[in-house]
């Protein structure tokens, strides 16, 4: 059975010996931030993690608790997907991607609601849940009833760090859940941090076109189940249901409520729900906010969000994340995606044997991939093909390698790369959208790419000198050695 709602998860990390309560009074304005940080730096040694789960039972200037790091390792990201190991989910994704043979990744992703209808994944409309169990309205709203964090010194104030935010295609009447940070500006408004390529962001832009002075109906729930809180991150095409995919992730469908207030429908078990809406002739300034490129991302222009109705659980547990200098809780999501993701990239492209996004590359930054090299110029076709693949689009730097080198042996990994490259010749520059938090880009979203051929040259290539073997010990002489060994007297082989 899959977790009904964030607490059932909570409880199941705290018998797991993942999550840790504090009792004491912290304040939500940079003291939580410093003891997550404190927690994730005593656990660097075990690269597994940023430390265990933490509930903050008395987060000072509020009576909601406040739970952080839930997802902060591999151990709770298998916890939250109910699996043994996140293979699993890309192996179920693959036995549904080999039912049929469509042509392109879109279209293969874009099967998924087919099969899900097969296990009847859909969501489910219900008449009531346990978000509904408090409705405020008008000036009983107060934003600041929650303990919503001021992560950084220098963050332009305080910030909703894992929301859901839900919008309809005012065109299609397709629903969409981006999870996009939101700046609190009053009791009632907050930023709405949909950056420009993002699916919440086409919507504005879509309703906009028709009503220029109009507005554009917006709810975001914060704390559901853990598939479904974490759906609002993946990076899935436009159009395909953020809920009917969590359905699918926690094996049954995602109990939905109408909202009180907009046409919008929420999960029933949302710990937190903001009803209201986008108005589309108002953009106000948001940020700097502590990022997690490590650097405060810079004050922008983007829409606001006015909240005209909050429904709520009795006690609610408030969960947020902080970003900031890798690695942190959002690396492990970066993680899951990559696992989960990875069959669907070998489905389009076979050549891809393995993927890897270090932590230091903060997600788009760094991309490395393997691949069975068949034909000259084959690692600038996938870098091609990356730099066209949905969010992949952003990567700023992908270094292909040949499938026998370990990608995520780092130590091999740089080593094999910087002997396999002639940096003139092997370095490859493209131009193209970037990553919104990316200081470094000439323009806002617009910037180059580089991509590194660190591939064994062909004479197909034009590469007409020998290339040599790597060294290795042959077997007949390790045996000898083996045998040898005792009689040594070292002790480590
Ligand atoms: C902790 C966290 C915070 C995020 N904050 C933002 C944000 O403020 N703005 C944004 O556009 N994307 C943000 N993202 C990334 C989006 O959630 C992600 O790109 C998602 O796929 C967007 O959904 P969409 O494709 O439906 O637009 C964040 C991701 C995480 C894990
Ligand atoms: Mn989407």
């Amino acid at each position: 059975m899959a977790y009904q709602d964030l607490r059932e998860f909570v409880k199941k990390l705290e018998t797991e010996g993942e999550l840790k309560r504090i009792n004491a009074e912290v304040d939500p304005i940079l003291e939580i931030t410093e003891v997550a940080q404190r927690i994730a730096r005593a656990a660097e040694r075990k690269p597994d993690s940023v430390g265990p789960a933490l509930l903050f039972e008395k987060p000072k200037g509020s009576r909601i608790p406040l739970v952080i790091n839930a997802f902060g390792s591999v151990r709770r990201m298998e916890l939250a997907f109910e699996v043994d190991a996140l293979t699993e989910i890309a192996e179920r994704i693959q036995g549904f991607l080999k039912m049929d043979s469509p042509q392109g990744l879109f279209d293969k992703i874009k099967m998924l609601p087919k099969l899900a209808e097969l296990g009847s994944f859909f969501p489910k409309s219900v008449k009531s849940g346990p978000c509904k169990e408090v409705v405020q309205k008008g000036s009983d709203v107060n934003l600041f009833d929650f303990p919503i964090l001021k992560c950084w010194p220098q963050d332009g104030g305080r910030f909703i760090t894992f929301p859901l935010v839900f919008t309809k295609n005012p065109e299609t009447g397709k629903r969409n859940v981006g999870m996009y940070r939101m700046q609190v500006y009053d009791e009632r408004t907050t930023g709405m941090h949909w950056q420009t390529q993002k699916h919440g962001a086409e919507h504005f832009r879509r309703a906009r076109e028709k009503n220029p002075s109009g507005t554009i109906p917006v709810s975001v729930a914060i704390g559901t189940d853990p598939a479904t809180a974490l759906a609002g991150m993946l990076p899935i095409p436009p159009d395909l249901d953020e809920m009917m995919f969590a359905g699918f992730l926690r094996r049954e469908p995602v109990e939905m409520v109408s909202c009180e207030t907009n046409e919008l429908e929420v999960p029933a078990n949302a710990e937190v729900v903001l009803e209201g809406y986008v108005s589309l002739d108002e953009m106000r300034t948001e940020g700097p906010f502590g990022d997690h490129t490590g650097f405060y991302s810079l004050e922008g222009e983007f829409p606001v969000f006015h909240v005209e109705c909050v429904t709520r659980r009795r006690d609610p547990i408030y969960l947020t994340t902080v970003v900031g200098p890798p690695p942190q809780e959002d690396y492990y999501m970066g993680y899951a995606v990559e696992r989960i993701f990875l069959p669907v990239m070998k489905m389009q492209y076979p050549e891809i044997v393995d993927v890897a996004m270090p932590a230091e590359g903060i997600f788009h930054n760094l991309m490395i991939v393997a691949i069975r090299k068949s034909y000259p110029g084959h690692a600038r076709k996938i870098m091609n093909a990356i730099w066209s693949l949905g969010q992949a689009m952003f990567t700023k730097v992908i270094v292909v390698v040949d499938h026998d080198v370990d990608i995520h042996n780092y130590r091999e990994l740089t080593w094999k790369t910087l002997c396999a490259i002639d940096p003139e010749r092997d370095v490859q520059f493209s131009l193209g959208p970037m990553d919104t938090l990316d200081h470094a880009t000439r323009l806002q979203d617009y910037g180059s790419k580089m991509g590194i051929d660190a591939t064994r040259k062909w004479t197909s290539e034009g590469f007409t000198r020998p290339w040599p073997e790597e060294i290795l010990m042959d077997q007949a002489t390790k045996a000898r050695v083996d045998l040898l060994w005792k009689s040594l007297h070292i002790d480590p082989r």
